[in-house]
């Protein structure tokens, strides 16, 4: 086991999925309406950073058109942006969703294909704004059939690596750049363990590391618990990820992930 590295700006990202297909919440905040007054909540409760997404990732999930993704995402990044200044990322791998979010008011870039996909490096660079780069083997539609590796830990910072440099390279600023292992994005329990284990070597890559392991199906399997009764687990792998070295912890359950991570920055202070 890796030692304690508590990052000093530890935040909370709390998910908001506009679609009627998200594995973690089933649609629930697939109106306007719901996940608007959902935003509100979270943002009552102290979540640092909103992550809006109008296609769902999840294994196998259907992939969503331009037009539908537009219509589901940006009115709510828009009408979040009149009613507070928190940070807001859209989770899209389309370049055009990317432009109109940020245009709407959105300030970071969440993409499970770390900038891959058609002109999204270019546009996200013309941007300007912070990019979460994420790991992903395959894509949604086979990504869990059967992940393999020979060394995960390696080959996933390999190629965080090189989105890195690619990043760079199209003109982001390295302060703009975070990395994200994917947990369960072409990966075995076995495989989201190891990572999980060897979060801190992410960070020395030198940019802020964000974990996503909230309500994930290897706390499903872990526990055998279905969805909605994976908050214990959450929590768990919340407060491991951020005692391994993560600087943003990507969670549904805000308001218990932030009284834990209270608890988590006490001990950094008292360890520092
Ligand atoms: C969109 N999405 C779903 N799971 C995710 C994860 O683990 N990380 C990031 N960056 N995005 C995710």
């Amino acid at each position: 086991m890796s030692e304690l590295t508590i990052s000093g700006n530890l935040q909370v990202m709390g998910v908001i999925n506009v679609t009627p297909d998200s594995f973690s919440d089933g649609g629930k905040f697939e109106s306007f309406e719901n996940a608007f007054t959902h935003a509100r909540h979270l943002i009552a409760q102290g979540v640092d950073i909103l992550d809006i997404g109008g296609e769902s990732t999840r294994p196998g999930a259907p992939q969503v058109d331009l037009q539908e993704e537009l219509k589901r995402s940006i009115p709510l990044v828009g009408a979040i942006r009149e009613i507070s200044n928190i940070p807001i990322s859209i989770d899209t791998s389309k370049a055009k969703v990317m432009q109109a979010a940020v245009e709407a008011g959105a300030t970071m870039i969440n993409c499970i294909w770390a900038l891959r996909l058609e002109d999204s490096l270019r546009v996200a660079a013309d941007l300007g704004v912070k990019v979460c780069l994420m790991h992903m083997q395959g894509s949604p539609a086979n990504m869990q059939q059967n992940p393999a590796y020979s060394d995960v830990v390696a080959e996933v910072r390999d190629f965080l690596k090189q989105r890195i440099d690619a990043a760079l390279d199209a003109g982001i600023a390295g302060e703009q750049i975070i990395i994200d292992p994917g947990f369960g994005f072409g990966k075995s329990i076995e495989h989201n363990l190891l990572l999980l284990q060897s979060l801190a070597e992410f960070r020395q890559l030198g940019v802020p590391v964000l974990a996503g392991l909230s309500r994930k199906k290897m706390i499903g399997t872990i526990l055998d618990k279905p969805v909605d009764q994976r908050l214990y687990g959450s929590l768990a792998l919340a407060v491991m990820a951020a005692m391994l070295g993560a600087d943003i912890l990507r969670v549904h359950d805000v308001a218990e992930t932030l009284e834990e991570i209270a608890m988590v920055k006490a001990l950094g202070r008292a360890i520092s």
